[in-house]
């Protein structure tokens, strides 16, 4: 079994150093957006959460918390609740509670790449009696190992806090596609996304006057040397984000602030930046309600409730399971 469990975690690893070589040789070089979650990047991004500029969780949260029972007339009886990236699952209890309101007991399952964050969803949701958690951890873009489907009800997918916007479209609608085949017809999925909003007021939500933002960029450094025994040093870069207004997103960069050789360790060779060059870490997109939902009918979801907040800033897409002919 010990052999079997390191084999995995062996085989793991070698997937991970294949991907990040690959990123790191494009031009320009990117490290997946994915690798900014250990630990200490989990917990940063949760801080990141609580800085005044930054918007997304606290306007998606008062969504929620508005629409809930809305949200579930439109899904239709629901019994279980699949949240994919549960980070602190801190969005999700007014969805659980407008369920266990209509008395029924919801089924609570989280999944998400990081152990430490789920632990922190299992110790949120110990407040929560009458939900009992089914924590998965595995990476949703790939197969999800979903328990048997509960006796009657459906099934809601819910992927919130902006997190399709790290997505490419193609990503996007291999994203649906791929959790569309795990569901059945009549379940449905939930996405919230950021929406096009002024741009001075996106630019700062991620140049944060504390500076958490600065660090959760810069940790990933620290992330790609434990994993690759590469030597990069954080105190040669800088954070920047951006707004790109053509292909309407963020990109976090991190910018050389001299020329810099790193070597790569196990990635295998040196990689060459000069002063003012730098890697791509995330691109965050902001959408339109039309894009969102043509994304979600070519994953196979058929748009069935749209939820916005006043400011415009965010929307929540319902899509349902379409039959598959
Ligand atoms: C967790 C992916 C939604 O894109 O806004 C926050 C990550 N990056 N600040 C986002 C993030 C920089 C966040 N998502």
């Amino acid at each position: 079994m010990q052999g079997a469990r390191e084999s995995r975690g062996e085989g793991e690893r070698e997937a991970q150093l294949d991907e990040l070589r690959e990123a790191l040789g494009r031009t320009p070089p990117q490290i997946p957006c994915k690798y900014l979650y250990d630990d200490r990047g989990s917990a940063l991004f949760e801080q990141i959460t609580q800085q005044p500029e930054y918007y997304p969780t606290r306007t998606e949260r008062g969504l929620l918390r508005a629409e809930a029972g809305a949200i579930l007339s439109a899904a239709g009886r629901v019994e279980e609740v699949i949240e994919l990236g549960s980070g602190a699952a801190s969005k999700i209890i007014p969805l659980l509670h407008r369920i266990l309101g209509q008395g029924r007991v919801p089924r609570y399952l989280a999944v998400d790449i990081s152990a430490r964050a789920l632990a922190r969803t299992r110790q949120i949701l110990s407040a929560e009696p009458g939900v009992e958690p089914l924590l998965l951890r595995a990476d949703f873009a790939g197969e999800l190992a979903l328990p048997p489907r509960p006796a009657s009800g459906s099934r809601m997918a819910v992927l919130l806090g902006g997190t399709l916007g790290n997505d490419e479209d193609r990503e996007a609608v291999a994203l649906f596609a791929n959790l569309r085949r795990q569901l059945e017809p009549g379940d449905s999925v939930l996405v919230g996304a950021n929406l096009l909003a002024d741009p001075a007021v996106i630019e700062a939500a991620y140049n944060d006057a504390a500076g958490v933002t600065a660090a959760f960029n810069k940790n990933v450094l620290n992330v790609v040397n434990r994993l690759a025994g590469s030597r990069f040093d954080p105190e040669d870069f800088s954070h920047r984000a951006i707004w790109n207004g053509i292909d309407r997103r963020v990109e976090m960069w991190l910018m050389a602030h001299r020329a810099v050789q790193v070597d790569l360790g196990d990635l295998g060779g040196t990689l060459r930046l000069a002063r003012g060059e730098g890697l791509r870490t995330e691109i965050s997109r902001r959408f339109t309600r039309t894009q969102l939902e043509a994304l979600l009918l070519r994953g196979g979801f058929l748009p069935a409730g749209w939820f916005g907040s006043d400011d415009g800033r965010f929307g929540l897409a319902l899509g349902r399971a379409a039959t598959v002919h």
